[in-house]
């Protein structure tokens, strides 16, 4: 399809290595069928996140010489901070190692004990961090995003309806802001309407509550505005981009994502106050604020990745890229979250796996089962990466029960795409042998990244 076609030519090559199906038994029994413990020479296709693994351009490259290494007063933070100034419209901002960084940090100044944290559905660092601070995470997201099959192009909205409600029940002095995510990850990278960011924001205005967007995939949230909003089809994403983030007061950002570089992020803000709060904190945790535990290279990389990532053409194929692979699942009878959202292919384990009960731990086990099946590693998102309540110690049961197939920018071909597909489908012949886990190791927290699994009975998906 024409529209495919990559806007990008390949320059440098990074070798696979193709492994046997007997090696692969071997190193997911090694890695505890955890895909994130799998080391990254057993992996083919590598899905597990777009988070750091993508490629950066020539304009990239070439910028990193341009790193200037000062501890204060850096070139390179100069031309950052340009950047984020000039496409997201944050007047202020400190660099951070990465975006959970930022989380910390904007968690640890405007959070207060017993304080309530409304968003448009939890991510799992970012909820970590609000309850780290003394918050509570309530969901507010529209019911549309817990339905896989639900095919509302905007699944992502706020429900205003329950955000007035959670900030009634608080009390609005102890929201200290409202937390919206562009897009929503855990609910299939779905996106959130202009028209629901105007909304949010004449709410949060009405009870004086600030808005502090996660920013990591806004880029895929204005392509979708731009493709899906009566009155945006003719703007560029540039310009749909500020005009989202014109409804924050600042913005927490994982550069790993949508800037297109390997580690960086940054807090970005208008209010001068939680600026100097936030430098203050920066100076313990993370590093002098012209560098926030950066390299000045890496400040220069995320400058150069901002402008790239708001170009019509790449951010097009980068969501139909993504898109071209849900068509072919769903051609297969695979079951998806529908609509396909912008940084990957959600499988809807509940649907692919009927016979297993969510404490079997169904995504774990088929994201364990596709990495047997053709070294392609995908991640958990359901019971596991959901945790437990603090209070109770019950599992959480999230409605959505999914294996997140995440499409890096700029990294692999539509021939890697078809490789994908095949092995799915072929998966999905084999579904009622794909038996159920159990943990044999469970962290206390972000329990999905270290955990460690075994099957529950004896499989010949697991096996040579
Ligand atoms: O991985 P960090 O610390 O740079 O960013 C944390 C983070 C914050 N918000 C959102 C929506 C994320 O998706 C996110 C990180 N996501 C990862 C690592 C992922 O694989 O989706």
């Amino acid at each position: 399809m024409a529209g495919l076609a990559e806007p990008y030519k390949i320059k440098s090559v990074e070798p696979l290595r193709m492994t046997t199906r007997a090696e692969r038994v071997q190193a997911i029994r090694q890695a505890g069928y955890n895909t994130f413990l799998l080391r990254s020479k057993d992996v083919y296709i590598d899905l597990l996140t777009d988070s750091g693994t993508n490629a950066m351009s020539q304009g990239q490259w070439s910028a990193l010489m341009l790193g200037d290494e000062a501890y204060s007063g850096s070139e390179s933070f100069f031309r950052f901070e340009a950047a984020v100034r000039e496409v997201y419209g944050m007047p202020f901002v400190v660099p951070t190692h990465q975006g959970r960084g930022a989380e910390h940090i904007l968690s640890q100044i405007l959070i207060h004990q017993g304080d309530v944290v409304p968003g448009n559905m939890y991510f799992t660092t970012t909820r970590e961090h609000q309850e780290l601070a003394g918050g509570r995470f309530v969901d507010v997201i529209v019911k549309e995003a817990h339905d896989a099959q639900n095919l509302d192009p905007f699944k992502g909205n706020v429900d205003l309806g329950e955000l007035e409600r959670a900030i009634v029940e608080a009390g609005p002095e102890h929201v200290p802001y409202v937390s919206v995510a562009l897009t929503v990850n855990m609910a299939g990278g779905q996106p959130v309407s202009l028209e629901n960011l105007r909304a949010v924001r004449r709410l949060c205005d009405k009870y004086g509550v600030k808005i502090y967007m996660d920013a990591t995939r806004a880029v895929e949230n204005a392509y979708f505005v731009k493709e899906r909003e009566a009155g945006s089809e003719g703007r560029t994403v540039r310009e749909i981009f500020r005009e989202q983030l014109s409804y924050a007061d600042g913005c927490t950002m994982s550069a790993k994502k949508d800037a297109i570089v390997n580690i960086g992020g940054f807090l970005a803000t208008r209010d001068e106050e939680t600026f100097e709060a936030a430098k203050e904190l920066l100076v313990v945790f993370e590093g002098f604020p012209h560098y926030g535990g950066l390299a000045g290279r890496d400040m220069e990389a995320v400058a150069v990745g901002i402008q790239e990532m708001v170009d019509d053409d790449y951010i097009r194929h980068r969501v139909l890229q993504v898109r071209g692979l849900g068509e072919r699942l769903l051609e297969a009878g695979v079951p998806i979250v529908q609509p396909v959202g912008g940084h990957g292919v959600f499988l809807d384990a509940r649907r692919f796996l009927p016979h297993l009960d969510q404490e079997e731990l169904p995504a774990q086990s088929l994201a364990a089962a596709l990495y047997v099946d053709a070294g392609v590693r995908a991640m958990e998102r359901g019971v596991v990466s959901s945790g437990r309540d603090a209070k109770t110690g019950e599992n959480h049961h999230p409605a959505l029960e999914l294996v997140r197939l995440t499409i890096p920018r700029r990294v692999y071909t539509e021939s890697h795409m078809d490789v994908v597909a095949e092995s799915v489908s072929h998966l999905f012949q084999r579904r009622a042998e794909i038996p159920g886990l159990k943990f044999v190791f469970e962290p206390k927290r972000l329990r999905f990244f270290t955990a460690r699994f075994e099957p529950l009975h004896p499989s010949p998906i697991f096996e040579a």
